[in-house]
């Protein structure tokens, strides 16, 4: 089998991360100033020690249409604006990224629509993001590329640098031969995602689903996760992303969210039971399946409201995207129904919140919450789930998983089920709801410790470790 010409990759080389958004937003102060703000989110804590120093860079999209800052530095990082006019946005980014290949990577929940303007568009952008990522890794650096929006970015990079390695991660699920081919690129983008020395996928089966193709499509010999590519080998491998579940622990212990969980009990009247759900407001999460299995319950008289809630928050996500924009109608029509047949005075049934929330009120609601209900079609891994585990140090509360979440791969105390079925998610739902607290103490601490050792650090450093490995000729998971 053909080995990589072995390169020396040392924990010093710099690493360079290419996603599709840079690590901050830029955002306007009362005075009228525009400054740079560091972005919410665990992905830029994860990676900041691995970039930071060493001349680490971030190449990505300043999230406004039109021409792109000058780079600048930030956290120890080189900031590296990609610009993208306002046809890109909607070609690449709304149209072949989230209209196109979301779709069809979450088992075509919603029709994909494949348009060849959209594509063209999507190759043109992913040419730019490879350019100007050629142009400031330092020789030998190792570059990580993020996710769907930037599939040909690894193949691109590899024509411009060989001496680079190359990492590249997909943060949603990779789908099976028989739905991967629909698509009408689909040779381009596996061309395109081999040209990186190891790819990483949130589950086993989505890498297994690509070594499938790499063999079926393009008839590539294989190993294990190991694939032999053009004088190279591609390792194909799951690294199951994580939370920071210390730093999210201590949060959710902090006495000032403490004092919010318990307000936002008397605030809601004080129910027996509140259920709880946050998502991107997205078709694939789900969110239309427990309001059907909360209003059946309500029918069927298991549960009563006010004295059992469901608090919902959908936070705004695509609102060009058309798909987006009749599923938020849907459901708030739904939320109408419930609330207008279940809801009195003293308060509706569905608490529906469509609106972004400060990161320490998602914590209070987390620890206020008795059943925390997480049931997407399909979800790359849903830090959601990992995020309620995290703030319940008291070992309170209870999780409803969809077994279709990658997450469910490890939370399995959770109280697992099929979205599809919603009978199925009704008698979970309420068993959730009726645990005894010495069995849910016992289900969290499980997940708790499972969470604990496998958190966002170890998620990064283990793929460091392994590209590292690859890159010097040993690669992890080739079968004898
Ligand atoms: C993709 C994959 C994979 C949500 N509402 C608010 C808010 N959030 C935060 C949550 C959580 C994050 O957003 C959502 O992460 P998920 O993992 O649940 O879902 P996606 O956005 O679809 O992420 C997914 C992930 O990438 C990582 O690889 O797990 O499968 O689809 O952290 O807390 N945060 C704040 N206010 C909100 O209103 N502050």
């Amino acid at each position: 089998m053909a080995d990589n010409t072995a390169r020396d990759v040392g924990a010093d080389s710099p690493v360079v991360v290419v996603a599709n958004r840079l690590p901050v937003d830029q955002v306007t102060g009362p005075d009228g100033e525009t400054r740079w703000q560091r972005s919410p989110g665990g992905l830029v804590t994860a990676l900041e020690p691995f970039v930071a120093g060493r001349g680490g860079a971030w190449v990505g999209w300043s999230g406004s249409a039109g021409d792109a800052p000058e780079p600048f530095e930030s956290g120890g990082m080189s900031l590296i604006p990609v610009a993208l006019s306002e046809e890109e946005v909607d070609r690449y980014y709304e149209g072949m990224s989230n209209a196109s290949l979301w779709p069809l990577y979450h088992d075509v929940v919603e029709k994909p629509e494949y348009h060849r303007t959209w594509w063209d568009t999507y190759v043109q952008v992913n040419k730019r993001f490879a350019e100007r990522t050629a142009t400031v890794a330092a020789e030998n650096a190792i570059v990580w590329v993020h996710d769907y929006q930037l599939q040909l970015v690894p193949a691109l990079l590899r024509q411009q640098r060989p001496d680079l390695t190359i990492g590249f991660f997909l943060h949603i699920p990779f789908p099976p031969y028989e739905l991967f081919t629909q698509l009408p690129w689909r040779s381009a983008i596996v061309e395109g995602l081999l040209g990186a020395d190891l790819v990483g996928f949130q589950r086993p089966a989505a890498a297994a689903n690509f070594v499938q193709l790499a063999r079926r499509l393009h008839d590539l010999p294989a190993r294990g996760q190991v694939i032999e590519y053009d004088g190279r080998t591609v390792a194909a491998r799951a690294f199951p992303i994580s939370i920071d579940a210390k730093a999210f622990d201590e949060l959710a212990r902090s006495p000032e969210v403490l004092a919010r969980a318990k307000e936002i009990r008397t605030e809601l009247g004080d129910p027996s039971k509140i259920i709880l759900g946050v998502d991107r407001l997205d078709y694939t999460k789900g969110i239309s399946v427990r309001l059907s299995a909360f209003q059946e319950l309500l029918e069927d008289g298991a549960v009563e409201a006010p004295d059992t809630v469901l608090v919902q928050v959908a936070t705004p996500s695509r609102e060009r995207v058309e798909h987006y924009v009749h599923m938020r109608e849907t459901i708030e029509q739904q939320v109408g129904h419930i609330n207008g047949v279940f809801g009195s005075i003293a308060g509706p049934a569905v608490h529906y919140f469509n609106q972004s929330m400060p990161r320490e009120e998602l914590a209070a609601l987390y620890r206020a919450a008795d059943v925390m209900l997480v049931t997407p079609y399909r979800d790359g891994m849903n830090l959601v789930a990992k995020e309620y585990v995290a703030a319940r140090g008291d070992l309170g509360g209870a999780l409803v998983l969809s077994e279709f979440a990658g997450a469910a791969a490890e939370l399995r105390q959770a109280f697992l089920v099929n979205p599809h079925d919603i009978a199925g998610v009704k008698s979970q739902l309420l068993r959730a709801l009726r645990i005894e607290p010495a069995e849910a103490a016992k289900r969290m601490r499980a997940m708790r410790r499972h969470l604990f050792r496998n958190d966002l650090e170890h998620w990064a450093s283990s793929f460091f470790d392994a590209l590292r490995a690859q890159a010097a000729g040993q690669p992890v998971g080739r079968e004898a």
